[in-house]
């Protein structure tokens, strides 16, 4: 450990005895001991192995002790021990922004409070205001620091963090001494949540980019200001960080801070192998001292090909073995958003949708595709207002009647979310679902069964002919609810096997399947549809969240359905209702 990583944890064992309620002048030398660490300017090393922290530092006998005990082993007894003998609700308090350890020692004295929990019921139940030396603002300060602290422990969906992102990348690279600019991190690979945002820049004038940088528009606080390194925080609770670097070094740091750890662990190997050494500062050979005498490299694609390599798209860099496949120049091409010709699973005012049929259709009509389809509940969804039977053939009508209508060049196909019942039996009878161009079959209801009956009730759905898709096949909802348990291997042979697709639900919330498992199964033969799940016209936008994960899934439009041209899917679907005139011409 070095003399930070030191002054650390005595900085803690401090904060740790005045919750115990030690004796003041023991936990002021925890805290001097600190701070004399900190500022000390010979070397640790030297002092521990000559023994002489005690007579140029001037620490007493127990903390030399206990700084040669961490230095040598990086940990200390003392301190765990310490640590174990004091409640984790009250350690867990001192995460809240604005709360020290007197505050929390008095409150676990007088009003036996142990957890965050308890903290919050006794300020907003007015015991903490009570409490001498607290009052009313200091209740409401730490009901706020309860909140700040939710929101700055989680991460954020790929979409909410993204615009946020978007004005932040705009000003950067519209700033005078900006050479060049771009996101980094998760936000770049498209991971479906990302913990923060970063933002790398090539500059020789960093001092007025940082400026503008903490002085941004819904900035609430700077967390870090350096000469070439910022983070700040937003209302959200979502941070962002920026670097600045020099031109020339822009490519090295942009291509190290996109990550992902995985990813650079085998390009630092793979440039090993060939005598190099990489980081955020360049390409070098390994015995030249200096990074600025290594390679130079204009953009990513120029370093990549310094080690022999195409160019590896920010959304594959997750260290699954992209970089075989970009050494023999075989990276698939994928899917892109202009690839999809239409959209399947949306909703409308039949059941929980915003807007009618025909604005809709209008918005696809604007969105420049061929064919767009309708899938709204069915009956089991009543608090969806799903539809039955003879709702179901009504809507087969107005559709038919747009289609003749000749207002819009886009085509509409009727559909339906049918719910999967609990035994995997389809919501609606097959005649109904045999009506309609094609049936997505979703999970609704009884969704706590355990995975064997889940998996059996999937593949039941799966073979029953009126079905066209699956829906949302977890039925996760991210940072909020884990799917339900199945063996998706399983679901996804059954689905090759009977020909059905399973969905690539693009609602950012869902993306599932998770991208995680399309890299298998569309090898094995597995067909998607990106679909938006849009309940209003706004979520037709939501397909790029999709194509995002399919990307990440190393998906390519030939895997995909809804890059099909209308006749193709027309074709495609008559295959399966063989009696629909109006499939076939
Ligand atoms: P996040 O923010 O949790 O969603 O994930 P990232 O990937 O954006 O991670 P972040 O913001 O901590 O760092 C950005 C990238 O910088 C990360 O993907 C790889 C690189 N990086 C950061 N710290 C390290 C490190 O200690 N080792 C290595 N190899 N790379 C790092
Ligand atoms: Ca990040
Ligand atoms: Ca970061
Ligand atoms: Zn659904």
């Amino acid at each position: 450990m070095d003399k930070s990583e030191i002054a650390d944890i005595l900085n803690e064992i401090a904060v740790l005895l005045e919750i115990k309620g030690e004796n003041p002048f023991k936990i002021r030398a925890y805290q001097n001991g600190a701070r004399k660490l900190e500022s000390l300017d010979e070397d640790l090393a030297e002092l521990v192995e000559q023994d002489k922290l005690k007579e140029v530092a001037g620490f007493g006998d127990a903390l030399v002790q206990k700084i040669s005990e961490l230095f040598e082993t990086g940990r200390l007894e003392f301190y765990d021990k310490l640590k174990a003998s004091v409640e984790p609700g009250l350690i867990e308090m001192l995460e809240i922004p604005g709360l020290g350890a007197k505050k929390i020692k008095a409150m676990h004295k007088e009003l036996e409070i142990s957890s965050i929990d308890e903290l919050k019921s006794a300020c907003e139940d007015g015991r903490v205001a009570a409490l001498k030396g607290f009052g009313k603002k200091t209740a409401e300060k730490i009901v706020q620091g309860i909140a700040n602290r939710e929101a700055y422990g989680k991460r954020h969906l790929w979409w909410d963090a993204f615009e946020v992102a978007k004005p932040i990348l705009d000003g950067l690279q519209k700033l005078p001494e900006v050479v060049k600019a771009s996101h980094a991190g998760s936000l770049r690979r498209k991971r479906e949540t990302v913990g923060d945002l970063d933002f790398i820049v090539g500059s020789d004038q960093p001092k007025p980019i940082m400026d503008w940088f903490v002085a941004q528009e819904g900035v609430k606080e700077v967390t870090a200001r350096g000469e070439t390194k910022s983070s700040v925080r937003f209302e959200s609770g979502l941070q962002a960080d920026l670097r600045v670097v020099p031109p020339g070094q822009f490519a090295f740091a942009l291509h190290h801070f996109t990550g992902s750890k995985d990813h650079n662990v085998s390009m630092r190997q793979r440039a090993l192998s060939q005598g190099y050494s990489l980081s955020e500062w360049g390409l070098k050979p390994v015995d030249e001292e200096d990074f600025s005498k290594g390679k130079k490299a204009e953009n990513e694609e120029e370093l990549f090909a310094a080690l022999g390599l195409n160019f590896i798209p920010p959304e594959l860099r997750e260290g699954l073995g992209e970089l075989d496949l970009a050494e023999k120049g075989k990276l698939p091409e994928l899917l892109k958003p202009s690839d999809l010709k239409g959209v399947f699973h949306n909703h409308t005012t039949a059941s929980d949708g915003r807007n009618s049929l025909e604005e809709m259709t209008a918005a696809a009509e604007a969105k420049g595709w061929e064919y767009w389809g309708v899938a709204d509940h069915s009956k089991a969804s009543f608090q969806a207002n799903g539809l039955d039977s003879d709702r179901v053939m009504g809507l087969i009508d107005a559709v038919e009647e747009i289609n003749k209508s000749g207002k819009f060049s886009t085509h509409v196909f009727s559909g339906i979310e049918c719910d999967i019942l609990g035994d995997g039996a389809l919501d609606l009878d097959e005649e109904t679902l045999m009506a309609l161009d094609y049936v997505v079959a979703s999970v609704h209801i009884s969704m706590t069964q355990l995975e064997d009956e889940m998996t059996k009730r999937l593949i039941r759905a799966i073979e029953n002919p009126a079905t066209t898709m699956l829906g949302h096949l977890t039925g996760r909802i991210l940072l909020k609810r884990e799917g339900y348990k199945l063996n998706v291997s399983k679901v996804v042979d059954a689905a090759i096997a009977n020909g059905v697709i399973i969905e690539l639900n693009a609602n950012p919330r869902r993306l599932d399947m998770d991208w995680r498992f399309w890299r298998q199964a569309s090898e094995k033969g597995l067909l998607t549809s990106i679909n938006p799940d849009a309940h209003r016209v706004e979520h037709f936008e939501f397909v790029e969240a999709g194509v995002n994960s399919a990307r990440k899934g190393w998906l390519q439009a030939s895997s995909v359905f809804n890059t099909l041209s209308l006749a193709e899917v027309r074709a495609a679907f008559a295959k399966r209702r063989p009696n629909l005139e109006r499939l076939s011409f």
